[in-house]
């Protein structure tokens, strides 16, 4: 069998996201109806605090395996996005005043606090996968970030609307973010068009794209689960 068209790849790993991008999370469809509690607020951004750390590391490692220089020089760019400089408060130090916009310490998310054993295994998971399969299958991995721009003003508007004890500037992520997601998701789409040559390449692309689909859906079932279910009984 010969490898995809370039459309039919595209198609192959936007079906993914269809069937498996977590913005279809019972979680996050409490979020967006405005039916979280407090509690379950913190729960959340705590535990996603750990899976936000560990994108610079995760990017760094990817950077330290791929022999490709121009596949480098845009890939940089994610660990400045996320680490900031000494003048740009980047991603994780926006995540880090979400925190504190929803009654958290700087400490609880720094610290790992809060953080739920699944969550911890499911991110570790992802640093492991992109610390040791071929770099081009880390960039797939990367690919949940085409639908993220959709969920991220979803959610941005859901937290506006019905969580007015957060004050807005603590959702400054949620603004900056998409663009740079958009940026990223066509960088990597270019990418992994270019360099997954052969049919099995292609395939192993979409199938790193699922097992972080995973990764992702594995943190709300988790939180799901120890937040709301535990702490709202059987709220389904
Ligand atoms: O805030 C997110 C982020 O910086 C990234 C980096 C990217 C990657 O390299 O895997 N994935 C990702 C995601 C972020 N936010 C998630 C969300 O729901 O807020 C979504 C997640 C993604 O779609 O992969």
């Amino acid at each position: 069998m010969q490898r995809w068209s370039q459309e039919e790849f595209t198609d192959k790993l936007r079906q993914v996201g269809q069937r498996q991008y977590h913005d279809r999370h019972p979680f996050h469809r409490l979020m967006h109806e405005g039916k979280l509690t407090r509690e379950q607020v913190q729960c959340w951004v705590a535990n996603r605090f750990y899976y936000q750390k560990n994108i610079p590391i995760k990017d760094a490692l990817l950077l330290s395996r791929c022999p490709v220089k121009e596949v480098r020089q845009h890939w940089v760019q994610r660990i400045i996005d996320h680490d900031g400089t000494e003048n740009e408060p980047g991603g994780i130090e926006k995540w880090l005043r979400l925190g504190e916009g929803v009654g958290l310490t700087r400490d609880d998310l720094e610290n790992d606090a809060r953080l739920l054993p699944a969550v911890r295994y499911s991110v570790d998971a992802y640093v492991q996968f992109v610390a040791t399969r071929p770099w081009i299958e880390g960039v797939a991995s990367s690919l949940t970030e085409l639908f993220a721009p959709r969920l991220m003003k979803e959610r941005l508007a859901a937290l506006e609307k019905h969580y007015p004890w957060i004050d807005p500037a603590a959702f400054a992520y949620f603004r900056s973010r998409p663009p740079l997601a958009t940026r990223d998701s066509e960088n990597g789409m270019a990418t992994v068009h270019k360099y997954c040559e052969t049919l099995p390449q292609q395939q192993q692309a979409v199938a790193a794209l699922e097992f972080k689909c995973d990764v992702l859906w594995a943190q709300l079932d988790a939180i799901f689960h120890h937040c709301v279910t535990t702490e709202e009984g059987d709220l389904r």
